[in-house]
């Protein structure tokens, strides 16, 4: 494990960058985003149709976003690389499809 991820920390979520993303059926709007290795980053996720979900099984981090609602998931990657996130709530047809690739820089 090389990586931390902070859930629902008030503290690192209050000092955290906000990106916005959408999702919908069956993609997540933008599908990558860039952050810097160390930085905690708060990605505020809003469903514009059905439930879906966030996961991102390398950094041991994912949340759910009920129907038309939005949820919060804060990262702090200490390792740059390229993980994927994988929608992890079934929605239909090309679930196995909706990801949004997070590129960590040095
Ligand atoms: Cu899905």
């Amino acid at each position: 494990m090389v990586l931390i991820a902070l859930m629902n920390s008030g503290l690192a979520a209050a000092e955290a960058r906000k990106i916005e993303i959408t999702a919908k059926r069956f993609e997540y709007s933008p599908a990558e985003i860039t952050i810097k290795r160390g930085e905690t980053v708060t990605l505020v996720v809003r469903s514009l149709d059905v439930a879906h979900g966030l996961k991102f099984k390398e950094l041991e981090a994912q949340t759910e976003i009920p129907k038309g609602r939005t949820a919060e998931l804060t990262l702090t990657p200490t390792q740059a690389g390229t993980f994927v996130g994988q929608c992890s709530h079934f929605c239909g047809s090309g679930h196995g499809q909706m990801k949004l690739t997070l590129h960590v820089t040095d």
